[in-house]
């Protein structure tokens, strides 16, 4: 109930940030893109990680206020780095909440209208809950996100319980094969094989495949030899503070 309570007030605090994890491209080893992640840090309660803070913001409707000030954000951002770096984007997570209680198509055009941003820089990540719960509704928010030209990902591939035929009913870009998968590579052989099955199911359906929580060289190298396209994790960088992305950037090679 503290957790809720001071939630109500963050945003106005100005409690509330987005850190952005770089997006490697496994060929070239570059950055193409971020993702935008939101952070937390309450006087009270200190720094509350969003697999805490988002449930409840989804259970009180807070997520909306959020999650469209994060999109705004982040395509705030967005605009800025694609002259930094010319093919660059941004993924945003969003909610199930916002993707059946808002019209999350409108947010979307507006703020790629605002800052002048491709649609194709923009990213949209789901996590299959909601496919599951209202598939019907997400069918008509999905195809109006798809209309606007913005990728749509597949968010934790394989830890829920999508069955393989979302993949075609929804108008999915890309895939995010959750890091559980990743973390055993490439020595665990249930790992290898099921990475391996969902890289050749994504090149048939042209998708293209993202791999979190890569860690160490020995993944990256694996993941890049069986064709995954993108890589994200600790082996490249955490999730950064605005200014300590944009100095990346700034920095690069
Ligand atoms: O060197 P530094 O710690 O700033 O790099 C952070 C990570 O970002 C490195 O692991 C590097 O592999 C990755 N990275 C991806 N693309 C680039 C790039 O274009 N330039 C730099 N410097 N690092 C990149
Ligand atoms: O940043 P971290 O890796 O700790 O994120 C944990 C979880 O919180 C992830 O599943 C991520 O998708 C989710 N999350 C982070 N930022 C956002 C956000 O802005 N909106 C939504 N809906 N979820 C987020
Ligand atoms: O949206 P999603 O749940 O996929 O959010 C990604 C989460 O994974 C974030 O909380 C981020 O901080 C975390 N993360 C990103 N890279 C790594 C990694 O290499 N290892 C681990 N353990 N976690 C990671
Ligand atoms: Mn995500
Ligand atoms: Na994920």
């Amino acid at each position: 109930l503290a957790i809720q309570t001071r939630l109500a007030g963050a945003h106005s605090r100005g409690d509330i940030s987005l850190m952005y994890q770089p997006l490697i491209d496994a060929k070239t080893k570059r950055i193409i893109g971020a993702e935008a992640l939101m952070r937390w840090t309450d006087a009270e309660l200190g720094s509350i990680g969003p697999d805490e803070f988002i449930p409840v913001a989804e259970s009180t409707g807070l997520i909306i206020e959020l999650g469209g000030w994060a999109l705004d954000e982040a395509c705030r951002h967005a605009r800025e780095w694609r002259d930094v770096i010319p093919n660059f984007h941004m993924a945003v997570n969003l909610s199930p909440v916002q993707l059946i209680g808002s019209d999350v198509a409108s947010s979307v055009k507006s703020a790629l209208l605002k800052y002048g941003l491709e649609p194709k820089a923009l990213e949209i990540e789901i996590t299959e809950g909601l496919l599951i719960k209202d598939p019907l509704e997400a069918e008509v928010t999905l195809n109006e996100l798809a209309e606007i030209g913005v990728s749509i990902s597949i968010d934790d591939f394989g830890t829920g319980y999508s069955s393989l035929s979302y993949l075609h009913r929804f108008p999915f870009t890309t895939l995010k094969i959750d890091r559980m998968f990743v973390m055993d590579l490439p020595h665990n052989e249930g790992s290898r094989s099921l990475v391996t099955a969902v890289l050749a199911l994504a090149q048939r359906s042209n998708l293209k495949v993202i791999a979190e929580g890569v860690e160490d060289q020995e993944q990256a190298q694996w993941l890049t030899e069986q064709g995954c396209d993108i890589l994200q994790g600790y082996l490249f960088s955490k999730p950064l503070l605005l200014d300590a992305f944009s100095a990346l950037l700034d920095n690069r090679d």
